[in-house]
């Protein structure tokens, strides 16, 4: 967040700073919030499906499921928080309810939680010790909230949203600082709903008031961005696979969403035009349930599997939302664990080097002084480069000293004057001239490019279109030894 607060005052100083003859460029909406710039920062952290259907080896439990069925026999979420941070994840976003309806805190509205388990005698509280460990861990803590309730006799009724507006609070109230609220768009049908054993239907659209619930959320949480299929603040990608399009648009036409409902086609690349920042978070679990089921424990994702999901997500401007399931013990599996670290030293060993640190850059054109295309390569995101209004075929042309070796490429906008690139190509200089290697579409936030190995002494990167003049704050250079083919 510090660095988001820097960023706004930078942009703001730097804006007047320049403004007697180099103006900043004007911004081509929509544009983030500073949350969701926050949101953007984080790239990476760990979904924990954890709750009753942990222990009846289900993924959707009916409702009816007794409390006394939870409980974990190790139940540790700092060995949660230490995995996670050592992965290099930002934060654990928790199953705090699923659509089971089991709670995984001492609601004081229903008898359905850890409250009536063996659990520490009744005494526990799930939400409360992630909390305190995602502290120690300086990890943020997200909550799922499941609005489909096959445990609640008041489900589908009047009566059922105020009780889901007052778990929320006790939710958003009594746990300190909450990243993100996860509402879920599986809703209505079969359950157990207090012994009525029926199926029952919601309209999706209007039963849930969702306009006053997320109102709700931010005044409990005012710094809380909401995630559901269409937004407000972070949109689902549109798969459970963990993959967003190569054109991935932050804005969305979000007029037609709600939870559940919704152009889901539309997700895994945003819109061009599209009129609200509602960037992708792409889900994905690293076994093939998002419950711990032990019949799973040699399925566990391949190395490849999830580099390929990485590029895929927060290479393709999206955030990663990787699910753990954390198994009946209370602890993530081992197996999962050894993905993640492989997956950890492979990443660190990719990026470990940004090839442009030896390098001179140049524009083709460029705003002036304060926008100059060194900008690109300071390893500064507040900075960037800009080019004279109307000059929007640019290309930036990156020289080194002596001919390098390379297999990635990743470039960043400055997103807080919006996402603007709509085209791109990357060639390097050969002894028979320039080579293409890459015709791209969009950059966004982040942008990473899986290249074959190529050497060259100069790479250039020409913006062949964009909503706007581009304005680029980051360019990376590396060379992938360590990862598979
Ligand atoms: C889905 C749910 O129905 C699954 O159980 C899981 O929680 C997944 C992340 O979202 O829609």
């Amino acid at each position: 967040m510090k660095s988001i607060v820097s960023a706004v005052l930078f942009f703001l100083f730097f804006s007047f700073s320049c403004s007697k003859d180099i103006p900043a460029p004007n911004p081509v909406g929509p544009l983030p919030s500073p949350q969701q710039l926050a949101w953007h920062e984080m790239e990476y952290y760990a979904f924990v499906h954890f709750n009753m259907n942990t222990f009846t080896d289900m993924e959707w439990g009916l409702g009816g499921e007794s409390p006394s069925t939870f409980n974990p026999t190790e139940l540790d979420t700092r060995q949660w928080a230490r995995v996670a941070k050592e992965a290099g994840m930002k934060g654990i976003i928790l199953t705090a309810k699923h659509h089971d309806g089991f709670c995984l805190w001492p609601s004081a509205y229903t008898e359905h939680s850890v409250k009536n388990s063996p659990w520490q005698n009744g005494q526990g509280d799930v939400i409360k010790e992630l909390a305190a460990a995602c502290k120690e861990y300086g990890l943020k803590m997200g909550l799922y909230l499941s609005p489909w309730d096959r445990n609640h006799p008041d489900y589908g009724k009047p009566e059922y949203i105020q009780y889901y507006r007052d778990q929320l609070t006790e939710l958003l109230t009594n746990y300190e600082e909450v990243f993100e609220f996860w509402v879920d768009g599986a809703n209505g049908g079969d359950g157990y709903y207090g012994g009525a054993n029926e199926t029952r239907n919601v309209d999706r659209s209007t039963y849930y008031d969702w306009e006053n619930t997320f109102a709700l959320a931010k005044e409990l949480q005012p710094n809380v961005v909401i995630f559901s299929d269409g937004g407000p603040d972070v949109r689902w990608v549109g798969n459970e696979n963990g993959f967003a399009d190569a054109t991935n648009w932050a804005p969305l036409r979000k007029a037609e969403f709600a939870p559940g409902i919704g152009p889901y086609q539309e997700l895994p690349s945003g819109h061009e035009d599209g009129t609200h920042w509602v960037p992708a978070e792409c889900d994905v679990s690293i076994r093939p349930g998002w419950y711990y089921h032990a019949d799973q424990d040699e399925k566990v994702k391949s190395l490849t599997n999830l580099l390929d999901i990485y590029y895929k997500s927060v290479g393709s401007n999206g955030n990663l939302l990787l699910n753990l399931p954390v198994d009946r013990r209370g602890l993530v599996h081992e197996n999962d664990v050894k993905a993640l670290m492989e997956l950890r030293r492979t990443l660190d060993a990719t990026f470990a080097q940004n090839l442009v640190e030896s390098a001179t850059i140049t524009a083709t054109n460029t705003r002036g002084k304060n926008f100059s295309a060194q900008h690109a390569i300071d390893e500064n995101t507040e900075t960037y480069w800009a080019p004279k209004d109307g000059m929007i075929e640019n290309s930036l042309i990156i020289d080194f000293p002596n001919e390098i070796s390379f297999n990635r490429l990743l470039l960043q906008e400055f997103i807080l004057l919006g996402q603007r690139v709509k085209r791109f190509k990357v060639e390097v200089k050969t002894n028979e001239g320039y080579k293409e290697i890459a015709n791209e579409t969009t950059i966004g936030y982040k942008r990473i490019l899986r290249l074959p190995n190529t050497n060259t002494k100069q790479i250039k990167i020409t913006i062949l279109d964009a909503k706007a003049i581009p304005l680029i704050s980051n360019i990376g250079v590396y060379m992938a030894k360590t990862e598979p083919e």
